[in-house]
């Protein structure tokens, strides 16, 4: 018989990948999630996982709301291993300036706090090396991070008897990992480090410590990576099948006599094979549910719950994240529960693209004063600004002069047909089907102040054209935020990625079509990065 993990389920946005990860490594998985059954389950319970994602106050108040704390701090105090992961590792602290009325669990002393963003994109998303060598992390291999808050520097630790693993990020050394114990607790995912953070979850669950001599006994690797990432656009084809596509400028229909929609593979084994080939991420963008309410999208949840049964890297989905009549009840069912359903299924973040450009709109008609309603905001007050990704489809539009226009432009080095200097990027909503009254730079800074984690920066014009990604328009974006950019339309080969790399500071670049067809595969991309001295996991 398999052997049982608890974990302390608080309605935390990676259970389910979580517990795909522990049954991968064959063993069973019990949630808990209120105290009735907490006081059954655990003192029975011989490993217990403690997860958490997002805000430090709602992860608190959900632990607080179903009684748990005392039975969790019983648990702890019985010497039995227990393994909190994200928001589970904040949640051994005092308390944390994300939320200064909440207290956490206060078995350290001392607060979380958030990274600085004086010199360095905040949140920290990505994949980044660690000191030590507790429970197989290792200097040589690289950890899934995306958090804003963290227990920054090391001060107290070591006198309270924990040894610790640190990361650092930019001008901030942080703690990546604390052991005591049986206790281990990492603020990276490690069900989301594809083979490398089963390892830690391996090692925890059998027990296999490698506790160092001495803490930070060895320097870091690289640091963090420059990401890659593989974007599977999804739909029904013609046939009612769901399968991969990909347009040109967001046409995915056949240009022969057929008009057929372009058929690339099926979902969940696309996305199996990219991870294999070491994609950094997956994300997958239903570019239909416009249409189709994802409240009945049940094919879209399956291909999501399967692909988090194999791949461990974080998936993002996108499309129909929004406000939606359910047309069973003919209710209006909130963002944040259509959320909420994605990330039950196994999304890690979810991406918004038409409901963005409302918000942002609305927040300027509104003198930039924020409602608290936008799925923007609620989502991100939920589950934090890492999990709210926005995804922007701009069109070029030249000016002449920027008098011309109220959007922000800038001087182009690539003219437009009238010889037209200045550029400025028209947001679009629908998938490119309807034209906005809003700049990709001014969207960018509203969705930034609404609470999105991320951007994932397309550019319509540049879409399926394997002419490389639009640098400028990427320049200029990443002048107009702080929070961490994804390129996006336009990589034809391995050269794109290093090029958008070398001339922007962008943290990530995503590819589709040049996969699909088989062109070149991740693995080759890895490569030709690390031959430019580009930091990437291989
Ligand atoms: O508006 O919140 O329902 O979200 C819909 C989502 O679907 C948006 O993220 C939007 O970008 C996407 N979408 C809608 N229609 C299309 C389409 O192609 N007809 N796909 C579409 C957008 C863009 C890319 C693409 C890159 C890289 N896909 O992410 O993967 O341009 O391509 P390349 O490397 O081949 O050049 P909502």
């Amino acid at each position: 018989m398999a052997k049982v993990v608890h974990i302390i389920d608080v309605d935390s946005g990676n259970i389910c990948s979580l517990e795909n990860a522990i049954k991968k490594l064959g063993y069973e998985v019990k949630l808990v999630s209120n105290a009735e059954e907490a006081k059954t389950a655990l003192p029975e319970a011989e490993r217990v996982l403690l997860p958490g994602v997002g805000n430090f106050g709602h992860f608190m108040d959900q632990v607080n709301a179903r009684k748990l704390e005392p039975l969790i701090k019983e648990y702890i105090l019985s010497g039995k291993p227990l393994m909190g992961i994200c928001v589970g590792l904040q949640s051994l602290f005092a308390g944390s300036t994300e939320s200064p009325s909440s207290k956490g669990l206060g078995l350290v002393s001392s607060k979380v706090s958030k990274f600085s963003s004086d010199t360095k994109s905040v949140p920290h998303i990505g994949w980044n090396t660690c000191t030590s060598s507790l429970y197989t992390i290792s200097p040589e291999k690289h950890y899934y991070f995306v958090h804003s808050y963290a227990k920054i520097g090391t001060e107290g630790l070591s006198e309270q008897g924990w040894q610790y693993s640190t990361c650092t990020y930019g001008d901030e050394t942080f703690v990546a990992a604390l052991a005591k114990d049986n206790l281990l607790f990492t603020q990276f995912h490690p069900e989301k480090s594809g083979q490398a953070g089963l390892d830690v979850i391996n090692a925890f669950l059998t027990g296999n410590k490698h506790e160092p001599e001495s803490n930070n006994s060895n320097n870091p690797g690289s640091g963090l990576t420059k990401r890659v990432i593989a974007c599977l656009d999804v739909r029904s084809n013609d046939q009612g099948d769901i399968v991969v596509t990909k347009g040109d400028q967001y046409d995915v229909r056949e240009k022969d006599d057929t008009k057929g929609v372009r058929n690339l593979g099926k979902p969940v084994e696309v996305a199996e094979k990219y991870y294999l080939q070491g994609a950094d991420e997956v994300t997958f963008l239903n570019i239909t549910s416009f249409r189709d309410s994802p409240l009945h999208d049940q094919p879209m949840l399956q291909v999501l719950k399967r692909a988090s049964e194999s791949v461990f890297v974080p998936l993002t989905i996108g499309g129909g994240i929004r406000d939606t009549l359910d047309p069973s009840t003919n209710k209006i069912v909130p963002a944040l529960e259509v959320a909420h359903l994605y990330f039950r299924s196994g999304a890690d973040k979810v991406s918004i693209g038409s409901d963005a450009v409302d918000a942002a709109e609305q927040y300027y008609a509104n003198n930039k004063q924020k409602t608290g309603k936008t799925p923007i905001e609620t989502i991100s007050k939920a589950y934090g600004a890492q999990a709210v990704i926005v995804s922007v489809d701009p069109k070029r539009q030249y000016v002449a002069d920027p008098s011309e226009t109220n959007k922000h432009v800038y001087k182009t080095q690539h003219k437009g047909p009238n010889n037209e200097e200045y550029v400025w990027y028209q947001c679009t909503s629908k998938g490119g089907r309807e034209m906005r009254d809003i700049g990709a730079f001014e969207l960018a800074q509203a969705v930034e102040a609404l609470g999105a984690g991320e951007l994932l920066l397309n550019c319509i014009d540049k879409d399926g054209s394997n002419s490389g990604f639009d640098l400028e328009l990427v320049q200029d974006i990443k002048k107009a935020v702080k929070i961490p950019v994804i390129a996006s339309s336009g990589a034809g080969n391995p050269g794109h990625f290093v090029e958008v790399f070398e001339k922007t500071n962008v943290e990530a670049a995503l590819g589709a079509g040049m996969f699909h067809r088989g062109e070149y595969t991740v693995k080759q991309v890895k490569e030709a990065m690390q031959k430019a001295g580009i930091v990437t996991r291989l």
